[in-house]
């Protein structure tokens, strides 16, 4: 769309041959996808590209300039603060497609989820809960695909690691004769640049690259904690009813202080794998407390979100403190769930 030249069939990158080191990079112009795609399709190994977001904005700003249906996807257990930027860049007829529905434990209410979003009035088409993972809500979203779209291109877009690759792959898988598969990794920042997927002949999908959500943990942790703090499967909530003076501990990442208020109880959505632990008479314990302190007050019924981990839905009012890392965003939002 930007720059000319054969793409990699798997992130849409321009191939080049000059320079292992330069992306593109691959042994022969005659191979389909680039070498880290390879990689990461073949033996699982990745490799963290640092991009940008000028060049992604100037992708999704040319998305608005069509008349095409887009796709919205994101990730339901990182839903972003500012569900608007994309919308705001993007006017164009858009659905809303909430994917991993199946990282959230099976109690939460589909209804509810699309209140919360719709509650928020921003104008979408319509709002869609799916989980390509169980290939659940496919069909709907097909469906509902063919209804809106205005021409045979629908855009895909949204923030890196929403899951918009595996979307298109399960669309092939299940509809279509076309072979080709994009590369889809948990890292941020898989795809790089637009591909455009033939499902067939009405439809044509056009994956794009995610926007990067610098706030997010993802971006501030050794790539070897990425797999264990993505949730592979349902997440089992963990309760902790704290008094003040105690804290919550996650990994090495994350410390909750309840600093006021009557007796509270936290509940964690974060990934299974995580370690959490609780500490008694906190003030005197100086665990992670080297970490950046933001210091909160808690209305009823809010969540803490970390970006890129999970959240903490909080029940009663109260001020907690938040040890991390200072480069990780968290904030409160009504509760979710
Ligand atoms: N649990 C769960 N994981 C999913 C689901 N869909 C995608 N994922 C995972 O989410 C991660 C990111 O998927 P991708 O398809 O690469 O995401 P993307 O939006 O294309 O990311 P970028 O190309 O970096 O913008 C991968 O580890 C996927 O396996 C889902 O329905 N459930
Ligand atoms: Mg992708």
């Amino acid at each position: 769309m930007i720059k000319e030249g054969k793409k990699c069939k798997g992130c849409g990158v321009i191939l080049q041959d000059q320079n292992v080191l330069q992306e593109g990079y691959t042994t022969s112009l005659e191979n389909e996808i680039c070498q880290r795609c390879f990689r990461m399709k073949n033996y699982g190994e990745y490799q963290v590209v640092t991009k940008s977001n000028e060049e992604y904005l100037e992708i999704l700003k040319s998305v608005g300039k069509t008349k095409d249906l887009v796709l919205y996807i994101t990730d339901l257990l990182n839903l972003e603060r500012n569900i608007e930027q994309i919308r705001n860049i993007i006017p164009n007829k858009m659905i809303l497609v909430l994917n991993k529905k199946d990282v959230l434990p099976k109690s939460v209410k589909e209804t509810k989820l699309i209140q919360y979003l719709e509650e928020k009035n921003i104008h979408f088409e319509e709002v869609i809960v799916i989980s390509v993972n169980k290939n659940y809500n496919i069909d709907y979203l097909l469906k509902r695909i063919k209804y809106y779209q205005t021409t045979k291109n629908v855009y895909v877009v949204g923030h890196t690691n929403a899951g918009k690759s595996s979307l298109i792959n399960k669309l092939i898988e299940n509809y279509s004769d076309n072979v080709q598969e994009l590369t889809m990794s948990p890292l941020p920042s898989t795809t790089l640049n637009t591909v455009n997927i033939e499902i067939n002949d009405y439809l044509t999908l056009i994956d794009t690259p995610g926007l990067v959500d610098s706030g997010s943990i993802l971006n501030h942790i050794d790539p070897k904690m990425i797999k264990k703090i993505s949730p592979r499967k349902e997440i089992k909530p963990r309760t902790y009813q704290l008094r003040k003076n105690q804290s919550i501990i996650i990994e090495n990442l994350v410390r909750i202080d309840y600093v006021e208020g009557e007796k509270n109880s936290f509940t964690l959505f974060l990934s299974n794998d995580l370690k959490v632990r609780r500490l008694l008479n906190s003030a005197n314990k100086e665990d992670l407390k080297e970490l950046n302190k933001i210091s909160y007050q808690v209305k009823y019924d809010e969540d803490l979100v970390i970006n890129g981990l999970g959240f903490v839905k909080i029940v009663n009012k109260g001020w907690i403190d938040v040890y991390i890392d200072q480069n990780v965003e968290t904030f409160l939002r009504k509760s979710l769930i």
